[in-house]
């Protein structure tokens, strides 16, 4: 069975992209990363890519003088290496709508919140100042309005007590990690089904009870 064909596309870091670099190491993962975008040189994620020996191309939006022209260009470089599904792990270009149509249900973000909660950017500090005993993150299919879509898979964790930004991140990253080769697993495995913009997971065995308490010590 061919594994999936993966680009991800990153502007940063890139701990998602090695996450999943690591997930499709194991050759039963449905899945394969083909391909990393960067859409700036210095995006430490590259040095992840290369190390691998993936396949990484840096498309410079400060290289074109409209928004069209980047995207046609990630467009057909995604094409060109007949990727099935796009990751956006860490990308921060808002993608026009031309882009998330033609890429429709092939393109998938993770964010660091339990969406619809918390959408946007300063996630943790917004959290911590909501004073919310939960947090989490979310993989999502992307649609043109941003933090917008069905969510695929969540992860929740707690906030501490006196938890900063970065404490809480972490946490929130290391779910984060997990989740995303989960996602992608179950998009590869064809588990994943979207019916009136709700996504039904195929084989989904959810516990009769589930109920988590904030650990209070
Ligand atoms: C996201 C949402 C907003 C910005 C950056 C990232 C989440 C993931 C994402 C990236 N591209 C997207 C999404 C999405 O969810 N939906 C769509 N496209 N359609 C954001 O505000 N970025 C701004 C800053 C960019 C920068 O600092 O480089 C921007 O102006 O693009
Ligand atoms: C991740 O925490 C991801 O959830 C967040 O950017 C970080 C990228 O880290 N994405 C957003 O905030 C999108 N709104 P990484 O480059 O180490 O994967």
């Amino acid at each position: 069975m061919a594994r999936l064909r993966v680009g991800v596309l990153i502007s940063g870091r890139g701990s998602n992209l090695q996450a999943l670099i690591e997930a499709a190491a194991d050759p039963d993962f449905p899945a394969e990363i083909v391909l990393v975008v960067a859409n700036q040189g210095d995006a430490g994620g590259l040095a992840h890519a290369k190390a691998s020996g993936i396949r990484t191309e840096t498309i410079n939006h400060r290289a074109f003088n409209a928004k069209q022209g980047f995207e046609a260009s990630i467009d057909a470089t995604l094409r060109g290496a007949r990727i099935d599904l796009v990751c956006l792990a860490g990308f921060m270009r808002i993608l026009s709508s031309w882009f998330v149509e033609r890429w429709r249900d092939r393109l998938i973000n993770i964010h660091p919140s339990l969406l619809p909660a918390f959408k946007g950017l300063d996630t943790h500090e917004r959290v911590l100042a909501s004073g919310t005993r939960f947090s989490g993150c979310t993989v999502h299919f992307v649609r043109p309005d941003v933090d917008d879509g069905p969510t695929i898979v969540q992860a929740v964790v707690p906030v501490m007590p006196g938890d900063s930004q970065e404490t809480l991140a972490a946490r929130v990253l290391a779910a984060e990690h997990r989740c995303y080769p989960l996602a992608v697993r179950l998009i590869a495995e064809g588990r994943v089904q979207i019916r009136d913009e709700r996504v039904d997971i195929v084989g989904a065995m959810p516990p009769a009870e589930v109920m988590m308490f904030n650990p209070v010590g």
